[in-house]
């Protein structure tokens, strides 16, 4: 699996990168895929977030889980394999990891920048637990080593990164899932759930500026790495929640006309028109629990706050 972190994988990766952003551009209604967010620089603009005010979402569920940590390690059982999609930067799985004391924690993660810290991290706090990065993309298929040994598997999908996900594509991912945990495993999925559209708009457009600076930190990083030319000033950060749709969608606005390039290859824009760069759905606790039955889980716990703002759902095999 380090084979994985430091092998072909990488380059894949970039490759895809440069491939989904010109056809993403192509398109009639230019949207870019938001796993794109996640170089060194989104990361660190990712964990800034997560420590705003307005983004209650992180701060919630640390909450949830430190308030509720006996309960999830005996739902999850003691010794379990533990294997993390988006483990970012592990914030929430030390307290887990505390309490159930893995047999081994498999942090799998897009950006290498984020998963390499948090395992040097992981190595000073946890000495004795086996770790194995590996840095991938969890909406293709994914050749895994794994899981070690005969330890009850158990994915943890915390931040609500399933949101991202449309409810198709998080129906798929939730189907891999259940064939990866087998028969006696289970997962623990982190869910944002539907509010007050102001408690959501605040906090996709914190005072400080640092999700306007995330979102728009794509484009720097097709300049960076495509050699593009987008001018960051001609573009406006623009989030808002959808009802219909009960999601949050975040935009790159057009500022005024002009064109882009990107190697060989440019893109007008028009004054207004937009780049779709991310969906932040929101579910009821019920509407996700009906997803993951359809996907071959049962619904066996839930953990919120007493505002219902977050919830953490614990899945079984069905
Ligand atoms: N789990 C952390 C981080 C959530 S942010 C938390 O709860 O706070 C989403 C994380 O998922 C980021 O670290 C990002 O790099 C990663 N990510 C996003 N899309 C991904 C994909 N397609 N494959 C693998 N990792 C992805
Ligand atoms: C990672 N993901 C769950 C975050 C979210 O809330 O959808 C990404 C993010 N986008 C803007 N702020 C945070």
């Amino acid at each position: 699996m380090g084979g994985d972190a430091r092998g072909h994988r990488p380059h894949q990766l970039a490759s895809g990168f440069r491939r989904d952003i010109l056809e993403g551009l192509a398109r009639p209604h230019k949207a870019l895929p938001p796993k794109y967010f996640y170089d060194a620089a989104g990361s660190r603009l990712f964990e800034r977030i997560c420590r705003l005010r307005e983004y209650y979402p992180t701060r919630v569920e640390l909450s949830i889980t430190r308030r509720n940590v006996a309960g999830i390690a005996r739902f999850a059982g003691q010794g379990c394999a533990l294997l993390e999609y988006g483990s970012g930067e592990s914030l929430k799985t030390r307290l887990l990891i505390r309490a159930l004391r893995p047999a081994a924690y498999i942090p799998l993660d897009i950006s290498s920048d984020a998963l390499g810290a948090a395992v040097r991290r992981l190595a000073r706090e946890f000495p004795w637990l086996e770790v194995r990065p590996v840095v991938g993309d969890f909406s293709r298929p994914l050749d895994l080593p794994g899981f070690p040994g005969r330890a009850r598997r158990v994915v943890y999908f915390p931040g609500s990164t399933i949101g991202n996900l449309t409810p198709e594509e998080a129906h798929a991912f939730l189907k891999m899932t259940r064939a990866q945990v087998g028969p006696k495993g289970a997962m623990l999925v982190g869910v944002d759930l539907k509010k007050d559209a102001n408690v959501l708009h605040a906090a996709y457009n914190d005072a400080k500026g640092v999700t306007a600076a995330f979102n728009l930190n794509l484009l720097a990083r097709i300049n960076r790495e495509l050699g593009g030319d987008f001018d960051l000033s001609k573009f406006a950060h623009y989030a808002f929640y959808n009802p219909l749709a009960g999601r949050i969608e975040m935009h790159l606005v057009a500022r005024e006309a002009q064109t882009v390039n990107i190697g060989n290859y440019r893109f007008s824009f028009e004054r207004g028109e937009s780049i779709h760069t991310e969906n932040s759905y929101k579910y009821t606790v019920e509407e996700f629990a009906a997803l993951a039955r359809r996907a071959g889980f049962r619904p066996a716990k839930l953990w919120q706050d007493a505002r219902a703002l977050f919830s953490v759902h614990g899945l079984v095999a069905a």
